[in-house]
């Protein structure tokens, strides 16, 4: 029995990041995380472009339209949305996810959900802190390892299903 398996090599791989202003506090932690792991991983400055979105609502439409552009391999989705301070938590984060998905499914190109949604301030900060738990590094390496996985897939003749692609 044959595994594939997206390996962690970041060396020719091309990301876009979207990144939302709202809630700063935790967004920009979450980036510099994303980027630091990018770079450990291998990835080249010149491969990375970032994107910068007023909120999580906006990220789905911009993160579609960098997929659709073929310049990047992956497209990573930094936010927070944090249900304390947020009246309308439940329709934001829902359409954000369902608008990330459907993105990712219409173009064939990984879209990494790297959104944080909490109930409180506190928690995004536990899950932005530390690289061990910060949720930026989580999806840089998931961008990475999705990259490489669906480039063996195309390789070993697996069609993609993305109408990019098609
Ligand atoms: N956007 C966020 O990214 N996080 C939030 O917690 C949030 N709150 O609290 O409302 C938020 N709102 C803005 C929203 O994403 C849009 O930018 C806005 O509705 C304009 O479309």
């Amino acid at each position: 029995m044959e595994i594939k398996e997206g390996s962690l090599e970041g060396k020719d791989c091309r990301i876009g990041i979207v990144v939302s202003k709202f809630n700063e506090f935790v967004t920009s932690r979450l980036m510099s995380s994303a980027l630091e792991t990018l770079k450990t991983q291998g990835v080249e400055d010149q491969n990375i472009e970032t994107v910068r979105v007023p909120g999580a609502f906006e990220i789905p439409l911009v993160a579609r339209q960098l997929a659709r552009s073929k310049q990047y391999d992956a497209v990573i989705c930094l936010g927070a949305v944090i249900r304390g301070e947020t009246p309308h938590f439940d329709y934001i984060s829902a359409e954000m996810s369902r608008g990330i998905a459907q993105a990712a499914l219409e173009t064939g190109i990984p879209i990494v959900f790297g959104v944080l949604t909490t109930d409180t301030p506190e928690q995004a900060l536990e899950r932005s802190g530390e690289p061990e738990k910060n949720r930026g590094a989580d999806a840089a390496r998931t961008a990475i390892e999705m990259v490489n996985l669906m480039k063996e897939l195309q390789q070993s003749g697996r069609k993609p299903t993305g109408f990019l692609k098609d």
